[in-house]
């Protein structure tokens, strides 16, 4: 079989297997991972960083394709293909994630995580290696944790600084059962919708608001049709580079390895764009003609979930639940 023929192939199998022509007969392969985000973004440079670390530790026998802005596929699809074995890899935020490893909704429960220190801390211990297995028994290898951030919510309607501004607001969500069920307590009218369809929805007045991390709302222009931002900071968003497990399990223990460093190196520059973008979204965004409601009263939002917060650790396992709340470094 030709070169093309390889290609044309591998697009049916999703995996590309072709002769480098370049010298000796050392096969190459080529795989790929996306995100629904931007290039220019913290998801962008964490599997750009991957990319090129696979290629550099595997000296070149395994090359990664990258895409980006949802353009094969959302968070849902993709980890759907993911674990089909249709798409080799994904690095998504965990909000579809429910669907597929349901208890890790745990992650997803409100006002878990005080801070990034904490949530990267309990993400990179035993706590998130275990978590990070469990998508294993689901057909997938979780390679490495790293950060969506911690979400704040816009709208186009009034500033939001306690939940009772919240009431009857209809808010685009992701799919995940732990937030709709914490933002219906706040009194929202939650609208679950995958990602590439809420710019539209935004611009449209289909929703009238949504709740995501400083570095997608302003990668993804949101201030451009939402007036009112409040740094509630109520949910800390997980990301996560997700493979193929069949796939995963054909490499050589040593390629395994490189895999998962080029992944955690992915996460590093992942993280280390989420702290740029903390640190200069806000002012940015306002400039540019955003309001910023930075006086929020979180313990009246912690109070309005209670009964709700009971509920989850019902579910969960109360002790589960404060491993990851009371957790030190
Ligand atoms: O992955 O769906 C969401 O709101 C996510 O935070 C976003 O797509 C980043």
């Amino acid at each position: 079989m030709n070169y093309f023929g390889l290609i044309r192939g591998a697009a049916m199998t999703g995996v590309a297997v072709a002769a480098l022509t370049a010298g000796a007969a050392q096969a190459q392969t080529v795989m790929r991972i996306n995100v629904s985000m931007p290039q220019d973004g913290h998801h962008g440079i964490a599997i750009d960083t991957f990319a090129e670390q696979v290629e550099s530790l595997t000296d070149g026998r395994y090359q990664i394709e990258t895409f980006y802005a949802g353009s094969l596929g959302a968070e849902r699809e993709s980890i759907e293909g993911v674990q089909l074995g249709t798409l080799e890899l994904t690095f998504t935020s965990t909000g579809p994630v429910p669907n597929f490893v349901p208890e890790l909704s745990i992650l997803d429960i409100p006002f878990l995580f005080r801070d990034y220190e904490h949530a990267r801390g309990v993400l990179d211990s035993e706590i998130g290696d275990e978590l990070l297995g469990r998508f294993e028994a689901h057909g997938i290898k979780g390679l490495a944790w790293a950060d969506n951030g911690f979400r704040h919510m816009t709208n186009d309607i009034r500033p939001i600084a306690s939940p009772s501004d919240l009431d009857g607001l209809k808010m685009r969500t992701m799919e995940s059962p732990v937030h709709i069920a914490a933002y219906r307590e706040f009194g929202i009218l939650p609208t679950p919708m995958a990602f590439p369809e809420v710019f539209a929805a935004l611009q449209q007045g289909v929703v009238d608001g949504q709740e995501n991390p400083l570095s997608v709302i302003e990668s993804n222009n949101f201030d451009e049709v939402q007036q009112y931002l409040s740094m509630t900071g109520h949910v800390f968003s997980p990301c996560v580079f997700l493979m193929n497990l069949d796939m995963w399990n054909q490499l050589s223990e040593e390629d395994q390895g490189h895999f998962v460093t080029a992944a955690q190196a992915g996460a590093e520059a992942n993280r280390a764009r989420v702290d740029a973008d903390e640190e200069t979204a806000i002012e940015s965004m306002r400039a540019d003609g955003m309001e910023i409601i930075e006086d929020v009263d979180r313990d009246i939002f912690i109070e309005a979930l209670a009964a709700v917060n009971a509920q989850f650790e019902e579910q969960f396992g109360a002790e589960e639940v404060a491993a990851i709340r009371d957790w030190q470094p």
